[in-house]
């Protein structure tokens, strides 16, 4: 199968699963899971051709695993990124490493010394366990810079840390004096 299905079959699934599922007429539940079925029925109803295979295929093969399958097999989640509310991913609390890593860009600096980072559009602040991904991740932007995040020390003041399915740490919001910049 060519690999660009894939990649436009990943981009789909991400506007349904975090951001807009309306935009084929479903709503996540609480936990952000999507019935399978009723997803590609949806889906093939408005246009958009999508199987069972590829939904498979795409949760197996994805580059950063985005996607999660529920235990029962029946229902996808995107296991971290979402903007729509009332999402709670259930997510375990977690002890983070000393130091975490933010992608981002030189653009937005001043108002991260400014107001630390802060969710923007999406329900959590990402961070990163390595610098190569941070790299990745301030990449999609332009010029990557990335900030030392003090996770130990923010988790001993009592912040809340998890990490999703697919290995990304997700906090609430990271104050200035938690940021060491380059
Ligand atoms: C910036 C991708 C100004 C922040 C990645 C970032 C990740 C501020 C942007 C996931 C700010 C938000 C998330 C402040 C934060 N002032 N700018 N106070 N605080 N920012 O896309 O972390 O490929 O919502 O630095 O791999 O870039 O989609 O967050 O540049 O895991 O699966 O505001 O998206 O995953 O951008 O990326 P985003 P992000 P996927």
């Amino acid at each position: 199968k060519a690999s660009q299905t894939l990649i436009s079959t990943s981009k789909f699934l991400s506007l349904v699963l975090r951001h807009q599922p309306d935009v084929i007429g479903m709503k996540l539940d609480e936990e952000g899971w999507l019935e399978i079925d009723d997803l590609i029925a949806s889906a093939n109803a408005r246009g958009k051709k999508l199987t069972l295979e590829l939904v498979h295929e795409v949760i197996a093969t994805n580059d950063k695993r985005r996607f999660a399958l529920s235990e029962d097999g029946l229902r996808i989640r995107a296991s971290q990124g979402h903007s729509v509310s009332g999402v709670d991913l259930k997510l375990e609390k977690q002890t983070p490493p000393a130091t975490l890593y933010h992608g981002t860009v030189a653009a937005f600096l001043d108002s991260i010394r400014e107001g630390g980072l802060q969710k923007r559009a999406r329900n959590h602040v990402h961070l990163s366990g390595d610098e190569t991904t941070a790299t990745k991740v301030g990449s999609r932007r332009g010029k990557p810079i990335i900030l030392r995040v003090a996770a130990g020390m923010m988790h001993e003041d009592g912040q809340e840390f998890f990490l999703s399915a697919n290995g990304v740490w997700l906090v609430d919001s990271v104050p200035t004096k938690y940021l060491a910049f380059p």
